[in-house]
């Protein structure tokens, strides 16, 4: 009964010192965690939780995975970084690498997602100005409401979402805000002449893995491709295995002029990002005009490609092909009254709670947690499912077991 107390203390004590000395811009679950291995965590009280959200999807290959934390520890003893200004030995074999793996001619390394969205945006205006005729600064994106692509305010300027945006203007102008999943709208914006891109996510995931339909993407890219307008394709939560194929939008063969990717890229050490497309669009951006202190960095480069052979050898693709189309079969019978719908792609998977049900998402989140499984709520009534990759059929029957009973008795 003492240690069980002196424990809670560690918790109590934790939350209470970040709470005081940290800005309130986050409102986490009550649990702090200490180590991580595979698709499991452990909190400061020694008890193990199955990770249900993989780090916002950035640990698709999970926690502390050896091939990856030993191409960080090798490399830290090396070189750590160079900046820009010199060449060095890492950052060459990784661009080849990673243009390989993706098909396209150049790669453009940030280090977090944002970055990589305004690197992307910056690109496509470029573009528009050099190849495509738009009038200087005339340029236009077009985006989708419910968008998430990051925090920074030119990202936060496309942004639908009051909780993003609000009272955080003036805004980036530019932008053209479309529904989701509606093709007539984007034929409709892209008849004006000065739009450059139509930037979107493949699955929106801070709208709470909202799945698209069925030839959306391929339509998209179509409609693109007829109006001289680049489809850049944000990536960085759907790629790298998350939706059951390498790229979400490999699910409909489509080919992004720019692909943007973050996260998973690193496999939860870093924060790398990197924007990929064809020389006709990457070399618009000439020597000083674009980069980033920590971008290309040697560790980065390094902790990448393991990253990425990972994903490739361990097939983590497919799995999460396999094991998401259990998880969504499995959740689509949990017949409760408080459950609105279920959706997903892959190992992307989200329970909708009914807005006017007793409980709410956090509620069913906090139930989850003390029956061992870490999941976050999104707007209120929306709760993302979403494990390492590398998680297997009988951990994954285990996990299920456990929403079931929870939201039995929700
Ligand atoms: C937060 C969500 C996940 C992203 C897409 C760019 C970025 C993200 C599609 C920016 C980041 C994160 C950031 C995190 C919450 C989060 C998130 F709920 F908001 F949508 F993952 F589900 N494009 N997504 O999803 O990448 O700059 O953060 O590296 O609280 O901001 P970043």
């Amino acid at each position: 009964m003492k240690q069980v107390a002196e424990n809670r203390k560690l918790t109590e004590e934790a939350i209470a010192r970040e709470d005081k000395y940290g800005a309130h811009n986050y409102h986490p679950l009550p649990v702090v965690l200490e180590r991580g291995e595979g698709i499991f965590v452990w909190d400061v009280e020694g008890k193990k939780y199955f990770d249900f959200l993989s780090a916002y999807s950035a640990l698709n290959q999970g926690h502390n995975h050896p091939k990856i934390i030993s191409a960080l520890i090798e490399q830290a003893g090396k070189l750590s970084l160079t900046s820009r200004a010199f060449y060095n030995d890492c950052l060459g074999p990784y661009e080849e690498f990673i243009t390989r793996y993706f098909g396209y001619d150049k790669v453009l390394p940030m280090n977090t997602g944002a970055e990589g969205v305004e690197t992307a945006l910056k690109l496509a205006r470029r573009w528009a100005y050099d190849k495509k005729g738009v009038e200087e600064n005339e340029a236009k994106i077009v985006v989708c409401e419910g968008n998430f692509h990051g925090r920074t305010i030119s990202v936060i300027s496309a942004s639908t979402d009051p909780d993003s945006y609000g009272r955080f203007g003036p805004f980036t102008p530019g932008y053209i805000k479309i529904p989701y999943n509606d093709t007539k709208a984007l034929e409709k914006a892209l008849s004006d002449k000065s739009v450059a891109a139509f930037l979107v996510e493949p699955v929106q995931g801070e709208a709470g893995v909202v799945v698209p339909d069925e030839g959306y993407l391929k339509i998209c890219s179509d409609l693109c491709r007829k109006n001289n307008v680049l489809f850049v394709a944000d990536e960085i939560q759907t790629g790298l295995g998350r939706t059951g194929k390498l790229l979400a939008c490999d699910h409909e063969n489509v080919k992004p002029d720019i692909l943007i990717l973050g996260k998973a890229l690193a496999g939860g050490v870093l924060p790398v990002s990197a924007v990929l497309a064809n020389d006709d669009i990457m070399l618009c951006i000439k020597p000083g005009e674009h980069g980033s202190t920590y971008g290309g960095n040697p560790l980065a480069c390094k902790v990448a490609m393991a990253s990425l052979q990972v994903i490739r050898d361990e097939k983590l693709a497919e799995n999460a092909y396999r094991l998401g189309n259990l998880l969504l079969n499995e959740l689509k019978k949990l017949e409760h009254p408080a459950i609105e719908l279920v959706r997903g792609k892959g190992l992307f998977c989200a329970l909708v709670i009914k807005s006017d049900w007793k409980k709410n998402a956090w509620d069913l989140c906090v139930e989850l947690m003390e029956k061992g499984l870490l999941a976050k709520p999104t707007h209120g009534n929306i709760i993302r499912f979403a494990p390492p990759l590398t998680i297997n059929e009988d951990e994954l029957h285990e996990c299920i077991s456990i929403i079931r009973d929870v939201v039995k008795n929700f």
